[in-house]
């Protein structure tokens, strides 16, 4: 049974460490230290269970039929994007989109929106720190449509250089697009600014919200985005769903994204009308259990509270930081105050390359990403071509980061 702390407290990392069935497991003989969190998080027993339940005792297509098992499925399945509205505190489940991920729900609004309403000459805004995946379907529109791609710069430390953005919004800016946090750096951007100043010329906004909706609370209507994608296997939910919230309106007026059965409200050999919202963007048999998962992954989060998620790890992330500031020739990327900034920490041992040091940490037990990590122009930008990287989550602890530190030195001993 998944542990329910009260919402006032603490989180206990080695409480929780039980809700999840994979710390049961060693890697090399050592017990598992998960520190790739950013590339995907593990799932409580909770999630796993939801999936199970729903093969195992209703599992039937949703929406087609007025059998039981259906009725069960479809309840089920919109009853997960009510709790996505809830967890994003969108006006309406309809503005919720299931997705396979973060990077289809931003390939929906390249395609449904921008396809439509992008004009050569019409700029797009994004930061230089997006992930490839708030990135490249820019890129798509900017062959396809002519528009021009601008970007926003950072600072040497990470922080998004804000006050370029009067002259990089223009009249002619028609969507801002925007990591919320950096997958890389860990910053949290202000994005309710940016989204603020992209308002007064009248353009779209997106927020790529993947690696921030696991870790801070996110309020869409506080925000005043017109769209922000989420990925559920970052927040303990399964692989292959995320969603899309959309405003309604502009949802409303969208063309769909893909075509053919559930989308589509009538069709005759001349002519079709579309579905109702979320539905006109949800073409063919959705990922039912993977949308009950992500509801239970949604549960499990709101029964912690995603305030203390972030409190968690916001002192996870002094003590690492401080820790790892003590071990000679490692340079840490990104800001060095723990101030809007998650525990997602960049680094590189001076003469080591980084896919060196993930394989001898991994002989530890302890696993990390090491690359790019698919922000190749910001990695560019700071003068960098691949990092290691230590992801923290919920059921990370300060052990974990002593672990890190001593494979580390370990690390520096062998390459001295
Ligand atoms: N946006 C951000 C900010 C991300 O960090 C990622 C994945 C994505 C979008 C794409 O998510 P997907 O679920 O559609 O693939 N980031 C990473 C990472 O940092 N390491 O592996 C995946």
């Amino acid at each position: 049974m998944a542990a329910q702390p009260d919402a006032c407290k603490a989180l206990d990392p080695h409480v929780l460490r039980h809700d999840f069935p994979i710390f049961q497991r060693t890697v090399h003989g050592k017990p598992l230290i998960y520190l790739d969190n950013a590339a995907t998080t593990q799932r409580p027993q909770a999630v796993i269970n939801a999936i199970i339940e729903y093969y195992q005792r209703y599992n039937a297509n949703v929406h087609r039929a007025v059998h039981t098992l259906s009725h069960e499925a479809s309840v089920a399945y919109e009853g997960a994007h009510k709790k996505a509205a809830k967890f994003v505190n969108a006006r309406s489940w309809r503005e919720i989109i299931f997705t396979r991920n973060a990077t289809e729900a931003i390939n929906l609004v390249a395609y449904a929106w921008g396809l439509h309403n992008l004009q050569p000459g019409d700029e797009v805004l994004v930061t230089i720190m997006e992930h490839h995946s708030n990135l490249v379907p820019w890129q798509m529109l900017r062959e396809l449509k002519k528009i021009e791609l601008k970007f926003l710069d950072v600072t040497d430390q990470g922080r998004l250089k804000l006050d370029d953005l009067p002259k990089l919004i223009t009249r002619r800016t028609k969507l801002v697009g925007m990591i919320y946090a950096s997958n890389v750096l860990g910053t949290i951007n202000p994005v309710r600014e940016i989204i603020a100043e992209a308002q007064r010329v009248g353009a779209i906004t997106v927020v790529d919200a993947a690696q921030a909706a696991p870790h801070i609370p996110i309020d869409v209507q506080a925000l005043g985005c017109d769209f922000l994608a989420v990925s559920g296997h970052k927040m303990l939910g399964p692989t292959g769903v995320g969603f899309l919230y959309g405003r309604r309106e502009l949802l409303e007026a969208m063309h769909p994204f893909l075509h053919g059965g559930d989308m589509i409200s009538t069709v005759t050999t001349e002519s079709v009308t579309f579905n109702e919202l979320p539905w006109k963007f949800e073409a063919g048999t959705p990922n039912i259990a993977g949308g009950i998962g992500l509801g239970a992954a949604i549960d499990y989060l709101l029964a912690l509270g995603v305030e203390n998620v972030y409190a968690h790890e916001q002192k996870l992330l002094a003590y690492a930081l401080e820790k790892l500031s003590q071990i000679d020739d490692l340079e840490i990327y990104g800001p060095k105050d723990t101030h809007d900034r998650l525990a997602v920490i960049s680094f590189n041992l001076k003469g080591v390359h980084p896919h060196d040091v993930a394989g001898i940490l991994d002989e530890a037990g302890i696993a990390v990403r090491s690359g790019h990590h698919c922000a190749q122009p910001l990695m560019r930008r700071l003068g960098m071509e691949n990092t290691a990287r230590a992801s923290f989550y919920i059921y990370n602890s300060e052990d974990d980061v002593d672990a890190l530190v001593d494979a580390l030195k370990t690390v520096r001993k062998l390459f001295a």
